[in-house]
């Protein structure tokens, strides 16, 4: 991205409660940066951004809009522009197996498919799901990030350091597959884009899933409206266009299917509003790990064996987890530290590896969070007992102390 946007936060202002019993949808160009951060990111709630992926270059590129008539995927360009790889895809029949294909042979099978114009839905051919192609191809710039979803520490973190991120391309075959029944990642938010195409999901607040729970304590992975309202549950169903961006909450399960052929940007992230809830996700699994395999309790590197599959199972354990808070910490006081002296005040330039430029209120905010969360962390067991995990906690503690004076003065409103 060559525009680097401002990202303005500044205190919140009192929420309309009445506003949020219900899916809002708002063109991306009517709503500020403070109060899609205030009135949905902090409130937990689901919002649809319409105009999102106009300008984005696959919009234009991807698609062939011929005038008079329907647009439709333009697979030729799709072959110029990336080489052939092996992508990986999902088939939906009962249980989501899942594997790899070669993307031309899968742009193929879908241009196929489309020709035969077969209406009916087909289980067993593959939706191309998670695919790392921005990271794959990190100098095409086909999409840009809503600003409104950039305060993202994992993905900030993740492509700083070269690690495997959380963005991702999906191409899905109409009437083909759902995504099943599931909550996202950690218990991060997601947003979703469509390029093309339209999806219907299905989406319940947390905890309403509580109620699906089997004999067994298990949740099904397929759900519909009518086993919903049998169970009492309460759900929301959004028809996603094109161009439209949805917000998914942490820890609201959702069922995501194709109406029409799709294809779609897709980011998991978490920040300073639902970090304290990713840490209560990755330590509640830290201890099951640890009563899974307690009989090698007395081993001596039982607690680096737990990390190890937790990393495995989960896909991130505490040491990484705390990596990222330490890593985000560090970059926002490295900016701080840049701007003192500097009589401007209320325009720290906190450039993010998204390319946008943070106030000093959501510096400061973002460090309070992690602040507060490190002395949650600490008294914490599993911390506490990790000699290594407690210094670290300590040691940023200690350093961010030394803002604390920053920290309770930063007010500015933009
Ligand atoms: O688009 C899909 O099929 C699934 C997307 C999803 O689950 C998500 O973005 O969280
Ligand atoms: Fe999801």
């Amino acid at each position: 991205m060559s525009d680097m946007s401002r990202i303005d936060l500044s205190s919140c202002k009192k929420i309309d409660k009445n506003l949020q019993t219900n899916i809002i949808r708002l063109c991306i160009d009517e709503i500020s940066y403070n109060n899609f951060y205030w009135r949905f990111i902090k409130q937990n709630w689901p919002a649809i951004l319409t105009n999102v992926s106009n300008e984005w270059e696959c919009s234009h590129t991807w698609i062939s809009s011929k005038l008079g008539a329907d647009a439709t995927i333009n697979f030729v360009f799709l072959k110029d522009k990336i080489e052939d790889c092996l992508v990986p895809v999902t088939i939906c029949s009962d249980k989501s197996v899942s594997s790899e294909l070669s993307f031309y042979d899968f742009l193929n099978k879908w241009e196929k498919y489309i020709q035969s114009s077969d209406s009916d839905e087909d289980c067993n051919f593959p939706y191309l799901k998670d695919w790392h192609l921005k990271s794959q191809l990190p100098y095409y710039e086909f999409y840009h990030i809503p600003k409104h979803f950039s305060s993202d520490w994992l993905n900030e973190f993740l492509t700083e350091n070269g690690l495997d991120d959380y963005r991702f391309v999906y191409m899905g075959p109409k009437n083909t597959c759902r995504t099943p029944f599931h909550v996202d990642v950690f218990g991060s938010f997601s947003w979703s884009v469509n390029v093309y195409g339209c999806k219907k999901w299905i989406l319940l607040p947390a905890g309403e899933e509580l109620k699906l729970l089997d004999q067994f304590k298990k949740l099904p992975s397929k759900i519909n409206e009518e086993a919903l309202r049998k169970s009492n549950v309460a759900f929301f169903v959004i028809y996603q266009q094109k161009n439209e961006a949805i917000f998914v909450p942490s820890g609201w399960y959702h069922q995501v299917y194709n109406i029409t052929d799709t294809i779609s940007v897709n980011h998991n992230w978490f920040n300073a509003v639902n970090i304290r809830y990713i840490w209560c996700n990755v330590s509640e699994n830290l201890r099951k790990v640890m009563n899974e395999i307690s009989d090698l309790k007395n081993f001596h590197n039982f607690y680096e064996q737990c990390q190890q599959i937790l990393h495995a199972d989960f896909g991130l354990n505490i040491c990484e987890f705390l990596d990222i808070l330490c890593f985000i910490a560090k970059k926002r006081l490295f900016m701080i530290e840049k701007s003192r002296g500097n009589a401007n005040n209320g325009n720290i330039q906190c450039l993010s590896s998204m390319m946008f430029h943070l106030n000093d209120f959501h510096i400061c905010y973002d460090l309070k969070n992690i602040y507060t969360l490190l002395k949650t962390m600490t008294q914490d067991k599993i911390v506490y007992n990790c000699k290594e995990l407690y210094k670290k906690c300590i040691t940023f503690i200690s350093l961010l102390d030394q803002y604390s004076h920053q920290m309770s003065e930063s007010t500015s409103c933009l």
